[in-house]
């Protein structure tokens, strides 16, 4: 790669069982479910853009936390990716689809729950309404997620990499955390 471009992803994740994710419409990662996000534009913090983005594509407002940082790299691409990843617990507005967002909730279920989470909370009795969701449909998402949203669910700070090849299959990565800062 020649230069690196900033990009945000945003999830808001509620009572640690649920995650509202978004199937693009269209452009890069078309048909794959994600967090919501794009470019930092000029003048922009990432955070601000992340609120923007998260705003422009799900209709909705949330007090976002940096909860990580990702750098992809594609074979024969000049761009690589930096991608600031944020996290929400709670948010306001309306839930609405956008031109590039399908919004959507899933459970947190399986492999993707933290490890070390306290038995008392994963056995009690799911939510109403949580049990009826969809699980995250990993097999419908970009291949690097499965190793970072367990990190993130659990709450921890984490930073990886990934290198794609030009027809996007996952070669080589790296994905660790720590506990938040
Ligand atoms: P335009 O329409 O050009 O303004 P914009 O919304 O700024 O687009 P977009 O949607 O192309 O940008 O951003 C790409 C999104 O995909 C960002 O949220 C980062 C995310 N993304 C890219 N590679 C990823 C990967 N390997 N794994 C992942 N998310 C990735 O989970
Ligand atoms: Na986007
Ligand atoms: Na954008």
């Amino acid at each position: 790669y020649k230069n690196v471009k900033a990009y945000t992803n945003a999830f808001v994740i509620v009572d640690d069982t649920k995650v509202l994710l978004g199937l693009k419409k269209r452009g890069f990662g078309r048909g794959l479910w994600n967090g919501f996000g794009g470019k930092v534009d000029l003048g922009e913090t990432p955070l601000q853009a992340a609120v923007r983005e998260l705003e422009e594509e799900a209709g909705i407002t949330a007090p976002l936390e940096q909860c990580g940082t990702l750098f992809f790299a594609v074979d024969g691409v000049e761009a690589a990716f930096n991608i600031d990843v944020f996290r929400a617990h709670e948010y306001t507005g309306t839930i609405t689809e956008s031109d590039e967002m399908r919004p959507q909730w899933f459970s947190i279920q399986g492999d993707l729950l933290p490890p070390s989470k306290p038995s008392a909370t994963l056995d009690r009795a799911p939510q109403e309404g949580i049990a009826a969701l969809p699980p995250i449909p990993l097999e419908q998402m970009w291949a690097d997620d499965e190793f970072w949203l367990p990190l993130m669910f659990a709450r921890r700070y984490f930073v990886g990499r990934a290198d794609f090849s030009a027809d996007n299959k996952m070669l080589k990565w790296w994905f660790g955390a720590a506990p938040l800062p």
